[in-house]
């Protein structure tokens, strides 16, 4: 076999998703799906709605994974996750493989949302994950019901008339709570060993299970690449993106904000999605409002 081919599978057999593909470098989707796809382990298949995730790691005929992996519609991973699960139910094998559905936050907050709330009704033996950039990135960055107060989009454009978005993100995690689901999680793609631990968790119950990770994002955000894991540290740490957990609809778990909590200007400052906010007295007193959204949070959770 020439040497080539035999470097190509030894590196198949060892990771579950490859280096390789096509994300920009310092992607913080693609640094949280691995950490995921590790978590999982080979015994998981996994249905991707379409997205950055999908369109980078299978450009046709090539695939970066080293598991069973199936492109959905953009808004139907959940339900062609619960095909599996019904064929693996028939062939006897639902308890020794797990079913993944994954996708991005508009595949999830938004367009994939009506068959994602179908499958948490039907209460089955699901795990789905949804990496949050805040926004529709595959496409160029479109704001979705993901997107932060006053973030620049293509579609919230900053500007002498507009602070960017206007609207409040979708509060996911309370719809996923509303579903009554067993498990439900936040964490960021700065923390990957909590991504590990959850995924986990999650993984190893049996129900309905929804995890959702802030991934940040180079180019859809502004940033350096070297960059993305400490925004998604930041993210948490100033108690805007905080790490959770709820078992059985309960809170369980919290990752408590460091003292002094760092304010909300250090995780905004280095992204141009933001840069307009630190600009005008008017983006200052934005910056008080997201300001408060974090400390809210930090009551609210006792973070
Ligand atoms: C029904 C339908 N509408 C729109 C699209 C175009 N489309 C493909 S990917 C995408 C954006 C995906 O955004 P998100 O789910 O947040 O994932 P990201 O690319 O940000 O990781 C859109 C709008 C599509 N494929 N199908
Ligand atoms: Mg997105």
């Amino acid at each position: 076999m020439p040497a080539i081919k035999t470097s190509s599978i030894k590196l198949k057999s060892k990771q579950l998703l490859s280096p390789g593909h096509r994300a920009c470098a310092g992607c913080g989707q693609l640094i949280a799906a691995r950490t995921v796809a590790q978590a999982l382990g080979p015994n998981a298949i996994i249905a991707n709605a379409t997205g950055c995730l999908e369109v980078t790691t299978t450009p046709y005929p090539e695939s970066a994974w080293g598991m069973p992996w199936i492109h959905s519609l953009f808004e139907n991973a959940s339900a062609v996750a619960s095909g599996i699960l019904a064929a693996l139910k028939k062939q006897g094998k639902d308890k020794q493989i797990k079913v993944v559905a994954q996708g991005g936050d508009g595949g999830t907050f938004d367009i994939g949302f009506g068959l994602i709330s179908g499958m948490w009704e039907r209460g089955e033996n699901i795990l789905y994950v949804c990496y949050d950039n805040e926004a529709y990135m595959n496409t160029g960055i479109q704001a979705s019901g993901a997107t932060p107060w006053a973030a620049h989009t293509t579609t919230t454009p900053a500007g002498s008339h507009s602070i960017g978005s206007q609207q409040r993100k979708k509060d996911m995690i309370a719809i996923a709570l509303a579903h009554n689901l067993p498990y439900v999680a936040q964490t960021t793609a700065g923390f990957l060993a909590d991504i590990t631990a959850k995924v986990k968790k999650a993984a190893a119950i049996e129900g309905p299970a929804y995890i959702q990770i802030l991934s940040p994002c180079v180019p859809g955000w502004g940033v350096d690449p070297a960059q993305t894991i400490k925004l998604g540290k930041l993210a948490a740490q100033t108690g805007l993106y905080p790490l959770l957990e709820y078992t059985n609809g309960q809170l369980t778990n919290v990752m408590k904000v460091p003292s002094p909590q760092p304010k909300v200007d250090e995780y905004l400052k280095s992204q141009i999605r933001f840069k307009h906010l630190f600009k005008s007295e008017e983006g200052k007193k934005e910056l008080e409002y997201i300001q408060s959204l974090a400390d809210e949070n930090v009551k609210k959770y006792g973070l």
